[in-house]
């Protein structure tokens, strides 16, 4: 019986002291076969108790009840700290450094067409000037005939503008030579006073380095009571102020003729010579500098007016149009027209805009 005792005890050690040195679940898993599985050592010596008298088992019961328990507490203690150095060990191996730079992968750009819409749109709407739009496919009346272009205009020839076939009892249809057709719509169908830009593409039959059969254009348009030349050229010179960027933007008014305004006014935007670059603003007179026009423009004819159902001894207004392309090549110094339409990816890649990064106008009008 002491015998037995001693064994148990050496027995507990020897397994106590294996558990404890166990430095893997595969090892502790391995033990706990070996002392409690089906054929374990533990398992053996219950097995043992079964047969025994009550008083043999009385007395040989508690030491391999002991031993089990102590045995068992053992495993799970082993078993719980090899799982919490397996966790932790994971979690050094995998710590994500949040202040690493992500990476972004492939990602595309803005057009340097759209980038100038929105800043255009931006402007204007600190203005008070909402966006329209309307259908690119047209009616003659709408793109002609309603802004007192007459019948012998030669921006009716062939050669300007793209015309679709003729289909039987239906309206002559051509694709728009500017986005004036927009006004049009917008003051035959919305009462004064209107404030509207018309941004949009627009077609002609014209292609070399700086022409290309479509391209973009922005119109505006305003109809209200006493509208005058003064408003139109406060509105024209707070725009490219804030479009350029300068508080030195000259403007130069030149009397011009369009069958759709009365009086017209070409206007043009001074340049300078900044370390034999020329850039947009300052006097055009200094030495080096010169003139680019950047604006048709002019109080909308009457004619026009009453063409939209409007009364003209009513209402009055001013109008101005402009490429979208060409203030892009202006502002950010592309130099050939024909590349914005080609879809180089090297070129996007070059003159585009983060999709992130709009609005990009450093401040708002007026900021
Ligand atoms: C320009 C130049 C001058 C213009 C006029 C109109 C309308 F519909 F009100 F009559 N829309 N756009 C206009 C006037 C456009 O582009 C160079």
């Amino acid at each position: 019986m002491t015998n037995d005792m001693s064994e148990i005890a050496n027995l507990k050690a020897g397994l106590i002291a294996d558990i404890e040195a166990a430095d893997t679940l595969e090892a502790l898993e391995a033990l706990r076969v070996g002392a409690m599985g089906k054929s374990g050592v533990i398992t053996g010596l219950l097995k043992t108790l079964g047969p025994m008298s009550p008083e043999e088992r009385m007395e040989k019961g508690p030491p391999i009840q002991d031993l089990r328990e102590s045995v068992t507490a053992a495993l799970a203690e082993k078993k719980g700290a090899l799982e919490q150095a397996a966790l932790d060990a994971k979690l050094a191996s995998e710590k994500v450094d949040m202040t690493l730079p992500a990476d972004h992968g492939a990602q595309g750009s803005v057009h340097p067409v759209s980038q100038v819409m929105d800043e255009l749109a931006e402007i204007f709407a600190d203005l008070g000037f909402s966006v329209a739009t309307g259908p690119e496919i047209e009616d003659d009346w709408h793109n002609f005939t309603a802004l007192n272009i007459p019948e012998t205009h030669p921006a009716r020839a062939m050669h300007d503008t793209f015309y679709f076939p003729d289909e039987e009892g239906q309206k002559k249809m051509l694709l728009r030579t500017h986005t004036s057709p927009v006004q049009i719509r917008t003051m035959m169908t919305q009462e004064p006073p209107i404030r509207i830009i018309a941004p949009g593409r627009v077609y002609r039959s014209d292609s070399d380095a700086t022409h290309t059969p479509m391209f973009h254009q922005i119109e505006g348009l305003v109809i209200d009571k006493g509208i005058t030349l003064g408003h139109l050229k406060w509105t024209l010179e707070t725009f490219l102020k804030a479009f350029f960027e300068r508080e030195d933007i000259i403007l130069r008014l030149r009397p011009s003729y369009f069958p759709f305004t009365e009086p017209s006014v070409e206007v043009d935007v001074g340049y300078t010579l900044t370390n034999g670059q020329r850039v947009i603003g300052g006097d055009g007179d200094a030495p080096g500098g010169g003139w680019l026009e950047v604006l048709g423009s002019g109080m909308v004819n009457r004619r026009v007016i009453e063409a939209c159902g409007l009364d003209p001894d009513e209402w009055q207004g001013f109008a101005f149009g402009t490429g979208v392309d060409r203030l892009a090549m202006l502002k950010y110094g592309m130099n050939d027209l024909r590349a914005f339409f080609d879809g180089d990816l090297r070129w996007l890649k070059h003159y585009g805009f983060s999709a992130l990064d709009v609005p990009t106008l450093s401040g708002g009008v007026g900021a």
